[in-house]
């Protein structure tokens, strides 16, 4: 039977286990990426391993996420994280050199690797041909250390394209069909393959913009073949030598295929609070708009900020609306502005970012109160913004420029001048503020640098056979981590603070949360389906086991979170019938016993206060039973635990 693309990465990269859906295989690991939020812990995860030197062919620090220096927390983690990696074998990007997934696709992707990075937005790479995957702090820090990565199986779909896009319908807008065909939920479980005659009318950063909202289906990663376009692409940055051809055998088997042809396409908008929540976005044309926002690392390619600057040249946006554009990385920067593109953007009245995450993860830029926010990005979780009552819409580049223009939604197909802008031949390759790692022999001598915002990594218990705690929270379905451990310019410079983080625990749903789960000592939180979806980042496992959670009920779980949870040391569970979550009251006390055989059995008996008993099921392979019982994957890899 023939291959999918993905089928003859994993297979090429096959370190246990057996290529069937639903079965876990541990796969070798060829690169890894992290960034500061999530890149201190997991830094701080692999110095306790005492492994001197990454074992990986290629591992990546940026900084990206916490470019705010409103204090010494962040200059303090940058520190830490440029003398960690500069002694540990990582190179060092820094900050203001753009995004991670967009300097990653320019200057590192390969096509044919493996990459593991600790943002969920990882499967970007999938562009270029990679299989990216978005994974735990704990999980990169294992991979650095040459340890596999795991996964389940995942299940195969393919996305056929045929036909080509029209002149302002974008990929972005392909990106937000997809999303309107499967919702949230629809990938999980899967990798997507895109392929058909379709595919070749798209250049790399189209690709990436749309493997990279892959992630918000909740697929396991999402990838492109690597074809001619991507030689051409990979050829402009002067690394045509990293090109290999990837495709899928024409009698490869998936399954579910799913057609879309792009010429009949709409420009298409994601309302609140969900990027499934689409419509067309002719449909909205009569609301008004007070903030657009250009760039994070689904839109801020070169190719999309040409289209950008040639849309706006010589005009001026509305008086009403603040525009804001942050480039994707400091390549598109200093192209848009040799080119004198970005004399065009600024004359529009247009507010420059730095080249940085930015208002994407509520870092600065927060719309006004109630104000209505279009942004180029991926995600519009309630509060992401900053602004609890933001309305934060989700477009293309050219739907917030038509936008911006007018001061209402607007469809860019409505535009008479043509768009015309063309890739470049060659892209200018500086790689100055990316900093190669020490050599090995000044590497031991080297000194890591801490400020005193880096607090001890928590300790979680080991399960024994019976538990007995009490529901502190009961949540309902589609649970993002925005939720559990939101983010923001004044949250964020804590990441490596896990007990100053903890006080805003689920702040979104009740902020009473981190208090009662303090006093209840054990606790466990109930959930509705598709718990935990949303980012990578670990710190909503960390935080809540800080707090004394150690299980979590829920009809249906996000695949990151699910792993980072049984990193944590905390059990996830699924309701065998899901019906049982409308009988759970918050407060009840939970005990579950026989907790070492139900483990290996998949099922498990909870008893209410009130008696009321019900089953969950727990689908744990062996090593994840083991990490649990060792209280954490961090125990686990140091009691010698593979
Ligand atoms: C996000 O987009 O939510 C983030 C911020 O990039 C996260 C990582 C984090 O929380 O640090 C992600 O997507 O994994
Ligand atoms: Fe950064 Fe936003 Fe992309 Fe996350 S989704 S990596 S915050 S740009």
């Amino acid at each position: 039977m023939g291959k999918t693309i993905a089928q003859k990465i994993i297979a090429s990269h096959l370190v246990s286990g057996e290529m069937k859906t639903g079965s876990e295989v541990a796969l070798r690991i060829d690169q890894t990426l992290t960034q500061d939020a999530t890149g201190t812990m997991a830094y701080l995860e692999f110095e306790t391993m005492g492994i001197p030197r990454v074992k990986t062919e290629f591992s990546i620090a940026y900084v990206d996420h916490n470019t705010l220096q409103c204090g010494f927390e962040n200059a303090d983690d940058h520190r830490y994280l440029q003398t960690v990696t500069a002694k540990h074998g990582v190179y060092f990007s820094r900050p203001g050199n753009g995004i991670c997934h967009q300097v990653h696709l320019e200057r590192f992707g390969k096509p044919g690797k493996t990459l593991i990075g600790s943002d969920s937005h990882t499967p970007t790479g999938g562009g270029i041909g990679m299989l990216a995957f978005g994974a735990g702090g704990l999980d990169v820090a294992v991979a650095m250390g040459g340890g596999a990565y795991y996964i389940t199986m995942p299940k195969m779909f393919k996305v056929n394209l045929t036909g080509k896009l029209r002149p302002y319908v974008t990929a972005k807008d392909v990106s937000l069909e997809i999303l309107r065909i499967l919702s949230v939920k629809g990938g999980v479980g899967a990798i997507i393959e895109w392929g058909g005659p379709g595919v070749a009318t798209l250049s790399v950063p189209e690709r990436g913009t749309i493997t990279n909202m892959g992630t918000e289906l909740g697929a396991t990663t999402s990838i492109f073949p690597s074809d001619e376009v991507t030689r051409a692409f990979l050829a402009a940055q002067g690394r045509e030598q990293d090109y290999v051809p990837l495709s899928s055998d024409p009698d490869a088997v998936y399954d579910r295929v799913i057609d879309i042809d792009l010429s009949t396409l709409e420009p298409l908008i994601a309302c609140p609070h969900s990027p499934d929540n689409v419509v067309k976005v002719s449909s909205l044309n009569n609301v008004k708009v007070d903030q657009v926002c250009i760039g994070s690392c689904t839109n801020s390619s070169l190719y999309d900020m040409l289209k950008v600057a040639s849309m706006l040249k010589g005009k001026t946006i509305a008086p009403t609306v603040s525009l804001s554009v942050s480039p994707g990385s400091r390549q598109v920067l200093r192209m848009l502005s040799d080119c004198g593109a970005l004399a065009d953007i600024l004359s529009s009245g247009a507010r420059l970012l730095e080249c940085a995450c930015g208002p994407c993860i509520g870092m600065g830029f927060s719309p006004n109160s109630g104000g209505v926010s279009l942004r180029t990005f991926n995600r519009n979780f309630l509060g992401r913004s900053g602004t609890k009552d933001g309305q934060v819409y989700l477009v293309s580049p050219e739907t917030a420029v038509a936008s911006a223009l007018t001061g209402y939604i607007t469809d860019p197909t409505t535009i008479s001048e043509p768009l015309n802008v063309e890739m470049p031949k060659t892209f200018l390759v500086n790689d100055s503020a990316v900093l190669p790692p020490l050599p090995a022999d000044l590497a031991e001598q080297a000194q890591v640098l801490r400020g005193p915002n880096i607090k001890e990594f928590p300790k979680s218990k080991p399960f024994t056979d019976s538990l007995t705690a009490q529901l502190v929270l009961k949540v309902g379905d589609n649970i993002t981590t925005d939720h559990i451990m939101p983010a923001g310019a004044k949250i964020l410079p804590y990441r490596s603070n896990i007990p100053y983080l903890s006080k805003f625990c689920f702040e979104v749903c009740d902020p009473t949360f981190p208090e009662r789960a303090k006093a209840a000592g054990d606790g466990i939180i109930v959930g509705g389906s598709n718990y935990g979806q949303g980012s990578s980042r670990e710190h909503a496992a960390l935080v809540p086991m800080y707090l004394g959670i150690r299980g979590v009920i829920a009809k249906s779980f996000a695949r990151i979170h699910a792993a980072n949870l049984i990193n944590a040391g905390i059990l996830p569970m699924t309701f065998a019938n899901p019906d049982d979550y409308d009988a759970l009251k918050q407060d009840a006390k939970l005990t579950i016993s026989d907790i070492v055989s139900g483990m290996e059995a998949g099922v498990l008996t909870v008893r209410a206060d009130n008696d009321f008993t019900f089953q969950v099921t727990c689908n744990l392979t062996a090593r994840q039973r083991k990490i649990l019982l060792a209280g954490g994957l961090l125990n686990y890899t140091k009691e010698g635990g593979q």
